[in-house]
């Protein structure tokens, strides 16, 4: 919340150095003074006032995946940061008065078209992101001032340049790229990160993102500063386990978990290290890395499975226990099956202890946890409480649609395969459905299936709309196996629906509610909206040679590497 900072000097300054205080209200020196100590007494209270306010938008959401406690903060401080939006809105406008010009939606009635318009949208993201928010985070494009959630800490470590460079790249934004490109030369991410950082999202988004960088450009120096930066989280799997810590102060070396997770790690998180270390220790010789995340693997293969699944948490005892049984396809959970899946591609179908698990995880769940809605017929994976069923489906779980059509493309079993690809349509048509029964023809966070309502929710708090990808990269998937033109349509559809409610100033923002004809925008350009969501719809626009999936496989925050052969 630096803006705000800002804004609140700049109205002090203005204050203490106006001659006009003293002058239009007749005060003698001593007056003065005493008034002068007043209005910073009250400036100082509303400052500290300020810094005990809740952080913005997307942190409230990051957190929200990972912890129900904070949804009633969310509801609580809804009017709050509406209204400070609006203040920092109007600070705004009067700082920077010209909006850069968006694109126009033009003639994009063919695949060319439309990648074209694509690439429009991510120059205008961009644009902004430069203008307004340079070596910053993220964006606020409608406050066109930078952003920060608490995954990144509160350093300013430019989280959309490593995120963006490989889509600057791949769409052949060239001058985009080679500004990105010098300031990732001069980042030292050690000097610029501050607080705790996610070990899970660090790893993804700046190791991942720094990796394809590499990947495609062969240029070493991003090989380099992606072994700096996975470097500097070695010390968070230094426990008992090998199973890493979620959190790392980088200055001062402190490592922890969640405050709200009991002292127990995450699914999600820990076992989402393999591809990129794996990849890392292949490609710079230096051992450690893969060391790392094989331990982790180790762990897990020995460890008894409850009816083959696998609960959201564990203990980091060694050997650890896990800890409440709580299953999903979602958050918390997700890309664990996804980097069994891809570490057994990557590593050009070699890895076979992977493919095993991978599958025997999946089967696990379809037994356990995969339902077929009643009137609509529609296709997903419920979460599962001990034995308890939750008919409830995220957003995040919709990447198992893409996942699950992956395996079909590399398995040799002609019978499996026609059952993941049968299984993958019906994810990617579920997920369809839950954005087009939406106003904004925009999916929720999260839906539920119930005798009244099917891929909808009626939970305020699940409504909202953070650009995420994951529906679309299902449909990315489906359209490299399928060639069907409906997953082409349906993501030229999502296109027209994110110029209609989801454009802001100067980007792109997240929505608070997809039924709403005019929702109210959260003013966050997400880092993963470069990454990931821009991507998928550049590439499903795109002809299969640009990126083949026989010869790249996508990190979870959709980073290219190279498949070893
Ligand atoms: C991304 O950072 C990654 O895809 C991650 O695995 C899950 N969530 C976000 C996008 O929604």
């Amino acid at each position: 919340m630096l803006e705000n900072e800002f804004f609140e000097r700049e109205e002090l300054g203005k204050l203490l150095l106006s001659p006009r205080i003293s002058n239009d209200m007749g005060l003698r020196s001593h007056e003065q003074l005493v008034v002068c100590v007043g209005v910073m007494f009250l400036l100082t209270v509303c400052i500290t006032a300020f810094f005990f306010l809740p952080s913005g938008g997307a942190d409230l959401y990051f957190r929200e995946e990972n912890s129900v406690h904070v949804r009633d903060t969310f509801i609580r401080n809804e009017a709050l940061r509406k209204k400070e939006q609006e203040e920092l809105l109007k600070k705004a406008e009067e700082a920077n008065p010209v909006p850069i010009p968006k694109p126009e939606i033009g003639a994009a009635d063919d695949a060319e078209g439309r990648r074209v318009f694509v690439k429009q949208m991510i120059k205008f993201a961009w644009d902004g992101y430069r203008k307004y928010a340079w070596g910053e985070n993220e964006l606020r494009p409608n406050s066109r001032s930078g952003h920060s959630s608490s995954i990144f800490g509160y350093g300013k470590t430019g989280a959309t340049i490593i995120d963006a460079i490989d889509t600057l790249f791949i769409v052949g934004l060239k001058e985009e790229y080679k500004e990105a490109r010098d300031w990732i030369s001069e980042f030292n991410f050690k000097d610029l990160a501050k607080g705790d950082l996610s070990v899970f999202e660090t790893n993804i988004r700046f190791t991942g993102g720094l990796l394809s960088a590499y990947a495609l450009t062969g240029d070493k120096m991003f090989l380099t500063k992606a072994e700096d930066v996975a470097t500097l989280l070695l010390p968070a799997f230094e426990t008992p386990s090998g199973i890493p810590y979620s959190l790392i102060d980088l200055q001062t070396g402190r490592v922890k978990t969640y405050s709200w997770a009991s002292g127990k790690a995450i699914l999600s998180e820990y076992g989402s290290i393999q591809l990129e270390f794996d990849y890392l220790s292949n490609l710079t010789g230096n051992p450690i890395f893969a060391q790392k995340s094989n331990k982790i693997r180790d762990v897990l293969t020995a460890m008894e499975k409850p009816e083959g699944l696998y609960p959201i948490y564990i203990s980091m005892d060694n050997p650890p226990r896990w800890g409440q049984h709580l299953f999903s396809m979602g958050a918390m959970a997700d890309s664990w099956y996804e980097y069994l899946l891809k570490q057994w591609i990557a590593t050009g179908k070699t890895d076979q202890r992977t493919k095993r698990e991978y599958e025997e995880a999946i089967f696990a769940m379809e037994k356990r946890m995969l339902y077929k809605s009643e009137q609509s017929n529609l296709w997903y994976f419920a979460k599962l409480n001990g034995n308890r069923v939750e008919h409830s489906f995220e957003h995040l779980a919709c990447f198992c649609g893409g996942m699950v059509v992956l395996h079909a493309m590399n398995e040799e079993n002609a019978t499996i395969a026609q059952h993941y690809m049968d299984l993958g349509k019906n994810i990617g048509h579920t997920c369809h459905e839950s954005y087009a029964r939406s106003t904004t023809g925009i999916g929720p966070e999260s839906f539920q299936f119930t005798s009244s309502i099917e891929a909808k929710t009626e939970r305020r708090q699940d409504s909202y709309y953070i650009l995420r990808p994951e529906v679309v990269e299902t449909w990315f998937y489906l359209w490299r196996a399928t060639k069907d033109e409906k997953y082409r349509q349906w993501a030229w559809d999502h296109v027209q629906n994110l110029e209609k409610y989801a454009k802001g100033n100067a980007g792109y923002s997240g929505i608070r509610n997809v039924y709403d004809s005019n929702p109210e925008q959260d003013d966050v350009q997400q880092s993963f909206l470069f990454a990931e969501l821009f991507k998928y719809l550049y590439l499903i626009f795109s002809d299969d040679d640009v990126l083949p999936l026989d010869q790249w496989v996508f990190n979870t925050e959709a980073h290219p590497f190279r498949i070893r052969h």
